[in-house]
């Protein structure tokens, strides 16, 4: 069966490549995303390492002169999706949003490095990314922890990839929506209301934007400014795996500057995730920087947490809280838990499993020395596929697949849990 699957997923991979990025699938999402790239790049480095280095170059291109990356870059104009770059005016000269996602890049970029087949020629290109990603990294500490706490905030939920999560309900009780534009949403033309954002939610979302926009962009601001403003545990986790993981790469490419400045950002982020974690859930929380309180919610975020070299007891207990998931749920790893009341199998990041959720996780709790329930995950993760084919997303509960389909990270993640197994449980 690995095989018949591989191909349909380089298939896929294939199908969404506009020569040098990849759309997440067409339709629904026509441009690059920035964590959907650096994941992908992983599933093409199995079959065309040159095309993987390309996808996270195309990315690094479009970085600010801050060292913001953006989550969106509209190489071309698209009247599919909205909000695009009409709404953003970032004035770019590739148009980009303003907003940013979870820092893969330092991860992804050195798990290339490590497994690229022409050793000569990886150096070369991670040599030349390993400077923007620590710019990136720079800015991330510049301007999303002007305190110096040792944990960024997000200030729009499009930044955690987790758009309509659970864990931002509170805080948009406290996002207006006067002064919001009219507009039209095209995610609905594409996919199932029922599956995707509420109306409410959107009209915060472009309520942020109009308001970053506004302020020109201007990240010495922004952090400040926002009405949102949340620590998420899984994106400080993913900042610093892949701070910790850049450190690496730096060494062994003889930049000792690089190296050096981001474990110390690895290092202090480890040590402050302790204030976010959770003895009564036995997982990682969210913090309300704004309220100053936890956001009381044991969603995915607290999981995805494990991805960063933590303390041992805390992946321990991760592990034992999502071995106790599963007997809730048929496919781990849901994205809000079943037994909670806000739970929706099937509303984009309120219930369903994702499959770069579960290869982040499970890549975490393998290097933990939790096999057992890495090897659940894997195993949940393949039996979707060959149940519901490759979608963006899946009801936890049932395995039907929603949003949209033919989906470039399902797919590259797929070619890593075939291919990569030895690394992961
Ligand atoms: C907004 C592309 C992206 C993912 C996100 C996912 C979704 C966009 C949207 O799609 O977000 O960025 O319009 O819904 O939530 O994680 O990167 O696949």
């Amino acid at each position: 069966m690995g095989h018949s699957l591989i191909d349909h997923a380089v298939d896929i991979l294939n199908k969404n490549d506009l020569r040098t990025y990849t759309v997440p699938t067409h339709g629904l999402y026509p441009f690059q995303w920035n964590w959907d790239s650096c994941l992908v790049a992983l599933g093409q480095s199995y079959f065309d390492e040159a095309r993987a280095w390309t996808e996270i170059e195309t990315l690094f291109a479009s970085q600010w002169d801050d060292g913001l990356v953006p989550h969106i870059i509209f190489h071309k104009d698209d009247p599919g999706y909205f909000p695009g770059p009409d709404v953003w005016q970032t004035g770019q000269p590739i148009p980009t949003s303003g907003i940013t996602q979870p820092p893969v890049a330092g991860f992804a970029v050195r798990r290339l490095y490590d497994r690229a087949k022409d050793k000569a020629q990886a150096a070369k290109q991670a040599r030349a990314l390993l400077p923007k990603i620590d710019a990136w990294h720079d800015w991330f500490f510049r301007c999303r922890d002007p305190e110096g706490t040792g944990l960024v905030a997000l200030i729009h939920p499009w930044e955690s990839g987790r758009d309509n999560s659970v864990d931002w309900d509170d805080a948009f009780d406290r996002v207006p929506t006067e002064g919001v534009e009219p507009f039209e949403r095209r995610d609905l033309m594409h996919a199932d209301a029922s599956h995707r954002p509420t109306q409410a939610q959107y009209e915060r979302y472009i309520y942020l934007v109009q308001l970053f926009r506004d302020l020109g962009w201007d990240n010495t601001k922004l952090h400040d400014a926002s009405p949102f403003q949340i620590v998420d545990p899984g994106f400080n986790g993913i900042l610093i795996r892949s701070c910790a993981d850049l450190a690496d790469l730096a060494d062994a490419l003889g930049e000792p500057e690089i190296a050096a400045r981001n474990r110390a950002w690895a290092k202090a982020g480890s040590a402050a995730m302790e204030a976010l974690w959770s003895d009564t859930y036995g997982q990682y929380l969210c913090y309300d920087r704004k309220a100053g309180r936890p956001v009381d919610n044991p969603s995915v975020a607290g999981l995805i947490a494990a991805f960063a070299p933590l303390p041992q007891k805390r992946a321990d207990r991760i592990g034992t809280r999502i071995k106790n998931m599963g007997e809730d749920v048929t496919y781990l790893v849901p994205s809000q838990p079943a037994d909670t009341a806000t739970f929706d199998g099937k509303r984009y990041w309120r219930g369903p499993a994702w499959l770069i959720v579960n290869y982040m996780i499970s890549d975490g709790l393998a290097h933990a020395g939790q096999h057992d329930v890495a090897e659940r995950i894997v195993n949940d993760s393949l039996s979707l596929i060959e149940a519901s084919g490759f979608a963006e997303y899946y009801d936890p509960i049932t395995g039907e697949g929603c949003g949209g389909k033919a989906f470039s990270w399902t797919a590259a993640m797929v070619i890593e849990f075939l291919t990569r197994s030895k690394e992961l449980v």
